[in-house]
């Protein structure tokens, strides 16, 4: 059962697609605790109780112990100590005592205090006193996030040539880089869907451009990808350049689409091409024209893009960079001392992302003027949905793929997410698993981290761990930042091994693709932890580096530098499977309970439900060789499959009609 409350007048964020009426009743399992700074909902937590949800946040499974913030941030340090990443996304589930799932429908900053300040407190603060609280009860945590989905609407849907391996890098600056990475994968044979073109590929960071000389006819280009098998996958930033006769920017200005400033002028900040505009992304015109501009790429071949910087990243305002320079030529005249050293240092490293900016520009909404700071985590959504609501009238039939860095919970309905700027550190890998069930939860199927660490060097031990998880995860892009090692798999000694880790997803794509769609339409989630499945076994609530994967796997990669191998916990009898290729495998049937499991560095290890099987099929090259007669089941013996299957390409997805028995 779904309860609505509201409190104030909220801003609509259109997170929610199904009218339900608002109840008069009051507001049960919360307490509202009026003090004199603010109010907050508190919830008394029993020892036992567990907290999942949140979404796009660090730590773990369980969020117990720490501050969270739903506050969009361009923030590359994902650390234990980080309140706030890319997406907000204010879904909770409370396990325990009580079993109860509740969304905080709220464009502005919320803190939840998740038994931070006091253990058995959960207090959540939104910053004013104006949103929509939707508390979801049933019989088990699955059945109430499926009640919470429905609410929400069901998540886009990928094209299946977006399970393939992806490759990127921040700092492919031409066609020539670009042909290289396809040439060196080739050669090797590696499985290869897409390359992604990072903001070089643009004339100057200026969106919905290209630069001739780095990519001469763009189109043709293209063509030749495609004759490869291989998909090239542009960015979109969310800032617009300032300039002269530059179409996009002068289409903006004229009608009225950006941001504005409290005087009412278009508001100027700072990301790549120095001075920008931000796209009003609140107001419906804007979104349709903004969308319609991706035409620009679909029609020279381009059919997939991700929508990067929307938080929206802002290197300098005007204003902070002015004030900030008057202070800093005081400051040069004066001996920095312990205060005005650090006033010095602090001035410059609050220039960017300042969240005092939020309150210097402002939306349209309705014809009334709305500061950003109300509704700051909105915007990427909306970018996002712009896209998306214009690829229903750009591409009809196909499927496009969009991911989005920032968002909020129903931009899932128009795009998946990446986690975001992550490193190349072992406790990332971690955190790529543990995030997977709660970006779920907020409608986030289509989704994966930076294979092998976007920030810092990696190592080759680490980006073959990785793949071990990234094989399972519906987004498998290698991604990594200029000045980083270059980890483009053939760099690597071990190749060869990563290459096998690579088939072994092309082998598995059926089934991952099946999973992903029976989640995406049966509005489940396709990874859970083991508790959901198992919510009676203490041991299994326990568990934060496991997850079930669908309703016949469950995962447990090793995420720690020399093991060679790991505990694992089996809440039931499994099959344990150590895969070394798709033809070089061993299985064991292992008890429930505790196990050491060994796993080298090249061996793939995951487990097959009791008395379920999955279907494997033969590598490819790239998803559209992939050859549906090779599939053959794998798993406990009589044991058969429900496999979906469509083209993977148009929008002729349907649960009844494309599931066929495998025997
Ligand atoms: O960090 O476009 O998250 O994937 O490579 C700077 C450059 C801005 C952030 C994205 C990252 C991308 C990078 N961008």
């Amino acid at each position: 059962m779904i309860q609505k409350y509201r409190f104030g007048t909220p801003i609509e964020t259109c997170a929610v697609i199904k009218e339900l009426p608002v109840t008069e009743e009051k507001l049960p399992f919360f307490e509202i605790s009026s003090k004199k700074e603010n109010t907050e909902f508190v919830y008394k937590m029993a020892d036992k109780d567990i907290v999942y949800g949140l979404g796009e946040q660090v730590r773990g499974i369980n969020k117990r112990g720490w501050i969270y913030k739903s506050c969009n941030a361009d923030d590359p340090h994902h650390q234990e100590d980080t309140k706030s990443l890319y997406g907000s996304h204010n879904f909770l589930l409370l396990s325990g005592e009580e079993l109860f799932g509740v969304f905080f429908d709220y464009a502005g900053t919320v803190t939840y205090d998740v038994g931070y300040t006091h253990r058995d407190t959960l207090r959540i603060t939104p910053e004013d006193w104006n949103l929509d609280v939707y508390v979801i009860t049933g019989e088990c945590e699955k059945d109430i996030v499926k009640q919470f989905r429905k609410l929400i609407g069901r998540s886009y849907i990928a094209p299946m040539w977006a399970f393939g391996y992806g490759q990127s890098r921040w700092g492919y600056k031409d066609a020539k880089d670009i042909r290289k990475v396809a040439a060196e994968y080739r050669k090797r044979n590696i499985p290869l869907d897409s390359i992604y073109m990072d903001i070089d590929y643009m004339e100057r960071y200026k969106d919905f451009t290209i630069d001739e000389d780095a990519f001469p006819e763009f189109e043709t280009f293209c063509a030749e990808m495609k004759e490869q098998g291989i998909h090239l996958v542009p960015i979109i930033d969310a800032g617009v350049k300032i300039e002269e006769g530059y179409d996009v920017y002068e289409e903006g200005v004229k009608n009225d689409y950006f941001c504005k400033d409290a005087k009412g002028k278009d508001f100027v900040g700072a990301v790549w091409p120095g001075r920008v505009y931000f796209p009003d992304f609140l107001k419906p015109e804007t979104r349709t024209w903004f969308g319609e501009k991706y035409a620009f790429l679909l029609e020279k071949g381009v059919d997939g893009f991700w929508n990067d910087m929307n938080e929206p990243a802002i290197f300098y305002t005007e204003e902070r960079l002015a004030s900030v320079m008057e202070r800093i030529s005081e400051l040069s005249k004066e001996n920095l001392d312990v205060d005005s050293y650090f006033e010095f240092t602090g001035l410059v490293a609050g220039i960017g992302n300042n969240v005092g900016d939020y309150d210097t520009f402002f939306h349209e909404i309705d014809g009334k003027k709305v500061s950003h700071s109300k509704v700051h985590n909105l915007y990427g959504y909306n970018m996002t949905k712009a896209a998306g609501e214009a690829f229903e009238k750009l591409s009809p039939e196909k499927r496009i793929l969009m991911f989005s860095r920032s968002s909020y919970i129903g931009a899932h309905r128009y795009g998946g997410i990446w986690q975001g700027d992550n490193k190349s550190w072992w406790s990332h890998l971690l955190m790529n698993l543990q995030m997977m069930p709660s970006l779920n939860m907020a409608g986030f199927l289509y989704t994966g981290a930076d294979v092998g660490g976007f920030g810092s060097d990696t190592m080759e031990d680490l980006m073959l761990r990785w793949l071990q998880l990234a094989v399972f995860t519906p987004l498998m892009r290698n991604h990594s930042s200029r000045g980083t090692r270059e980890q483009e798999l053939y760099r690597f000694d071990n190749c060869d091994t990563c290459k096998k880790m690579i088939e072994i997803r092309y082998g598995l794509i059926p089934y991952l693709y099946s999973e992903y769609m029976k989640a995406v339409l049966s509005d489940e989630m396709m990874f859970r932890p083991l508790a959901f499945d198992f919510p009676k076994d203490a041991a299994a609530r326990g568990v934060e580096d496991q997850l079930l994967l669908g309703n016949e796997l469950m995962i447990a990669p090793v995420y720690t530098q020399n093991s060679t191998g790991r505990y694992v916990y089996l809440p039931e009898e499994m099959m344990l499977v150590r895969m070394r290729s798709l033809s070089d495998y061993e299985t064991q049937v292992l008890v429930a309970g505790h196990h050491y499991v060994k796993a080298e560095l090249d061996e793939l290890v995951f487990f097959i439900r009791k008395d379920k099987a999955i279907p494997i099929g033969a590598t490819a090259i790239n998803t559209e060789r992939l050859d549906a007669g090779t599939l053959k089941l794998f798993g406990y013996a009589g044991a058969t499959y429900d496999l979906y299957e469509d083209d993977g390409y148009t929008k002729a997805y349907d649960l009844d009609s494309c599931i066929r028995e495998i025997v």
